[in-house]
C-alpha cells in the first residue's frame, strides 16, 4: 500500500511538473547567429556596414566563423591598417580577448574570423560578433553567407545555432541612395543544427566495426594517397558535386590554437610533428617520457545537419609504435561513451607507420545526429612506447 501511495505520488508529481518542463524547454532559446541588417542597397561609391550579430547564446567560450561573399561586387574595408592584410571590426562579444583570426580575402571573396574567451568570462546574452564594412566594386546583388560556424561552450562543447546570411545590392548610381532600403527586421533562422539533446543514442549501431577499420590493421604506407603539397583534401574528393557552398564542421582542425578540442591524458598540441603547418596533436607517448599505462584522447562534438549531398571526413595522422600491443583509434562516439563507428583502428598491431597517412571516411550514415569525433592511444605500460599525431582534420559538409 505503501508503494503504491508512492507510486500515485510520483504520477502526480510527474504530471504536475510537465507544463514545467515545457516552460523550461521554451526558455531556453537555440541560438542565432546572422547578419543585420539582412540587405541593404548603396550606390557605387557607397559603403555597407554589416554586423554579425548572435543571440540568445549561453556560455559561450569560443567562436569560429567563415563567410562568403562575391568579391567581383563588394570589398572589405581594412579596419586595421597597422596589421598585414584585411581585418573587420571585432564586436562587443567577448571584446576582452582579439580574434585569434581575423581575415578577409578580396579576391576569394572570403571572411574568417574567430575570438575565444582567454581574459573574457564566456559570454551569456546576445550582442555583435564583429562588424564589416563593405566598399562597392560593381553593380548586383552580392550575397554574404555563412559558410562554416562554430559555438562552443566552457565544456568545449558545440552550441546548436541557426546561421543567416545576408546581402549587399549595390545600385548602378555614384550618388549614396536613399538610407537602408529595406527594414530591419529579426531574421527568420533558415537552418537550425539539431540540438545536442536531440541526438539520442542508438545502442544498435554500438559495436560496429567498420570492414575497412580492420582491413588498417597492416597500416601499409600504400593505403595512402599520394601526400600533396599544401595537405588539404581536395574537395574533388566529394563523390558527389556539391550544389552550394560547403560547410567545414572541425573547430581548430589544424590544431594551430588551442580551442575546439578537449585534451585528455597526456594528449597535447606540439610543434614535434605537423602536417601542412606547424602544429598537431600528440596522443600517447614521446620518446622521452616514462612508459606507463594509459588513453591518451582528444575529441571535439559534431552536430551534423540533416540533409547532405556529402559529408566526409578527413585527416591525416602519423603513428609511432614500439609495441604491436598497444592501440591507436579514431572514433565517432556518442555521448554515452559508445562507439559509432571506427574511422581509424590501429591495433594488433599498433602501427609503426612513421609517415603522414591520410583517411577519408563517409559521414552520411550519421546525418542529423551529433557525435564525438575522437583520437584516442592506449599505452598498456610495458613493451614498447606507442604515439599518435593526428592534424588537418575536416569534417566537410556540402548542401
Ligand atoms: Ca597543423
Ligand atoms: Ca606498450
Amino acid at each position: 500500500m505503501v508503494r503504491r501511495a508512492h507510486h500515485v505520488w510520483m504520477a502526480a508529481f510527474i504530471i504536475a511538473t510537465m507544463p514545467l518542463l515545457a516552460l523550461w524547454a521554451h526558455a531556453a532559446p537555440a541560438a542565432r547567429l546572422w547578419l543585420e541588417p539582412p540587405g541593404q542597397q548603396i550606390g557605387l561609391a557607397g559603403e555597407a556596414v554589416v554586423e554579425v550579430r548572435l543571440a540568445d547564446v549561453v556560455d559561450l567560450y569560443g567562436v569560429e566563423l567563415h563567410l562568403q561573399f562575391d568579391p567581383a561586387l563588394v570589398e572589405v574595408i581594412d579596419e586595421d591598417p597597422a596589421t598585414p592584410g584585411v581585418q573587420v571590426a571585432p564586436g562587443s562579444i567577448l571584446a576582452g580577448d582579439g580574434p585569434f583570426l581575423n581575415q578577409a580575402d578580396n579576391a576569394a571573396g572570403r571572411i574568417d574570423y574567430a575570438v575565444m574567451a582567454v581574459l573574457s568570462a564566456p559570454f551569456t546574452g546576445s550582442g555583435v560578433l564583429a562588424t564589416i564594412r563593405f566598399a562597392a566594386r560593381a553593380a548586383g546583388v552580392a550575397s554574404v553567407s555563412f559558410v562554416g560556424s562554430q559555438l562552443v561552450n566552457s565544456s568545449v562543447a558545440s552550441i546548436p545555432h541557426s546561421v543567416t546570411g545576408g546581402s549587399v545590392q549595390v545600385l548602378a548610381v555614384t550618388a549614396t541612395p536613399t538610407p537602408t532600403a529595406s527594414p530591419t527586421v529579426t531574421p527568420t533562422p533558415t537552418a537550425t543544427l539539431p540540438p545536442k539533446a536531440t541526438s539520442t543514442p542508438t545502442p544498435t549501431r554500438t559495436p560496429t566495426s567498420t570492414p575497412t577499420a580492420t582491413r588498417t590493421l597492416t597500416a601499409t604506407p600504400t593505403r595512402t594517397p599520394t601526400p600533396t603539397a599544401t595537405g588539404s583534401p581536395t574537395p574533388s574528393r566529394t563523390p558527389t558535386p556539391p550544389s552550394g557552398p560547403c560547410s567545414h564542421l572541425v573547430l581548430n582542425g589544424g590544431f594551430e590554437y588551442s580551442t575546439g578540442w578537449t585534451l585528455q591524458g597526456r594528449a597535447e598540441y606540439t610543434t614535434a610533428r605537423y602536417h601542412g603547418c606547424c602544429r598537431s596533436v600528440r596522443l600517447g607517448i614521446e620518446w622521452y617520457e616514462p612508459n606507463t599505462s594509459g588513453w591518451d584522447s582528444a575529441q571535439q562534438w559534431i552536430s551534423l545537419p540533416g540533409s547532405a549531398s556529402s559529408a566526409r571526413l578527413r585527416f591525416w595522422y602519423y603513428p609511432v609504435s614500439g609495441d604491436p600491443n598497444d592501440s591507436q583509434y579514431c572514433w565517432l562516439m556518442d555521448l554515452s561513451g559508445h562507439v559509432l563507428a571506427e574511422p581509424l583502428r590501429l591495433t594488433w598491431p599498433a602501427s609503426n607507420g612513421q609517415a603522414w597517412a591520410y583517411v577519408d571516411y563517409d559521414l552520411m550514415p550519421f546525418l542529423g545526429r551529433g557525435f564525438f569525433l575522437r583520437f584516442e592511444v592506449y599505452n598498456n605500460g610495458y613493451g614498447g612506447i606507442t604515439t599518435l599525431y593526428v592534424d588537418d582534420v575536416d569534417v566537410q559538409v556540402c548542401p
